[in-house]
């Protein structure tokens, strides 16, 4: 899968990070234990089920890696190429200015992490689904989990066997962190994966690649704009109006948000037909459960520096379009967020 930049309010892909995952929580953030009904458990076989745990945390000083992956963390580039990019991007260290445009390289660590699931499921040798968030019918039921913290999503028995890779459709993920300079505050941000702009979603008004603000309490104030200030101000509040410039949705026609462009949305598995769109993730999973042996499945959430800007005001802060053009509103700009498939850890 891709990072994906914007330059100036213009969306241009980038090299091939990685983006992907799973994770969940339900609104206000409390465990998720719903493995009490099982769904979708298949204990069918002569050997006994054994108990099965899927946890998930985020992980803020640990770099995140392009793959389902128990390494470490991705290297960096510490010194520009010899001869100027195109433009800069995630994969070169911080306090660089490779594409010579004035914008220097820089991250942000969110202070939070959350993120919210339609279904996660683990999917056996056999073809079997065992779903440890069963699908929630609609997006707007997805489970959102707070993994500031760990938090145990499920833990139930699932027949023996070999489960090679797991599933997971998310809604978005939403970081708390700091933006602007005059003042700088500390803001809830979401980042929409999946669109829920059908009829079958009930028409919420949101696409894929859209940036949205939240509140202490959890509402949605708006929309990041395009080429506009974030700050609460200036948020685009008219659903039907929100200027989106990540191109056009060839099966569904719906434009793609500010995060986001072709190359990202275009892929295979997010061709789901022309009333569906739903970031859909599969990655190996590689779990043996034996008869009556405990396992736990951890999913770690690595967001370290998981926010990609150039610095073009020099201030060390991620603040476009304050005081003039800067940063993300600056010519040829580039930013994103980077969301980072998770390590994975069975004990
Ligand atoms: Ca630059
Ligand atoms: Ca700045
Ligand atoms: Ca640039």
């Amino acid at each position: 899968m891709k990072t994906i930049l914007k330059t100036g309010g213009t969306v241009v892909c980038l090299t091939a990070l990685l983006l992907m995952m799973h994770s969940c929580g339900k609104s206000g953030g409390a465990v998720g234990d719903i493995s009490s009904n099982g769904t979708g458990t298949n204990n069918n076989g002569a050997l006994a089920p054994a108990p099965t745990a899927v946890k998930m945390k985020a992980d803020f000083t640990t770099f995140g890696v392009p793959g389902l992956s128990r390494a470490a963390h991705a290297a960096k580039l510490t010194s520009c190429p010899s001869t100027t990019t195109a433009m800069d991007g995630p994969g070169f260290a911080s306090g660089l200015d490779c594409d010579g445009d004035g914008g220097i390289t820089a991250f942000i660590t969110p202070q939070s992490f959350k993120v919210a699931l339609k279904r996660l499921s683990f999917v056996r040798d056999n073809g079997d689904r065992v779903d440890f968030v069963p699908d929630q019918g609609t997006l707007e039921h997805s489970l959102v989990y707070d993994l500031s913290s760990e938090v145990t999503i499920s833990q139930m028995a699932i027949s023996a066997g070999t489960y090679a890779s797991v599933q997971a459709e998310i809604y978005y993920y939403e970081i708390r962190m700091p933006i602007n300079s005059g003042p700088t505050v500390t803001q809830s941000i979401r980042v929409y994966l999946s669109d829920d702009d059908f009829p079958g979603e009930g028409g919420l008004g949101h696409h894929q690649g859209d940036i949205t603000f939240i509140d202490a309490d959890g509402n949605e104030m708006g929309w990041a704009g395009v080429g506009t200030p974030w700050t609460v101000n200036a948020l685009q509040t008219d659903k039907a109006l929100i200027s989106r410039p990540g191109g056009t949705d060839s099966e569904t026609g719906h434009q793609r948000g500010l995060f986001g462009n072709a190359g990202l949305w275009d892929q295979a598995a997010f061709m789901q037909g022309g009333g569906r769109d739903m970031f859909l993730i599969t990655a190996p999973l590689g779990l043996t459960v034996s008869a009556d042996l405990t396992q736990t499945v951890t999913f770690i959430f690595n967001v370290k520096d998981s926010w990609f800007y150039e610095d073009f005001d020099g201030n060390g802060r991620f603040n476009p379009c304050e005081n003039g053009a800067n940063d993300a509103c600056a010519q040829n700009a580039e930013w994103a967020p980077i969301f980072n498939l998770p390590a994975l850890s069975i004990q």
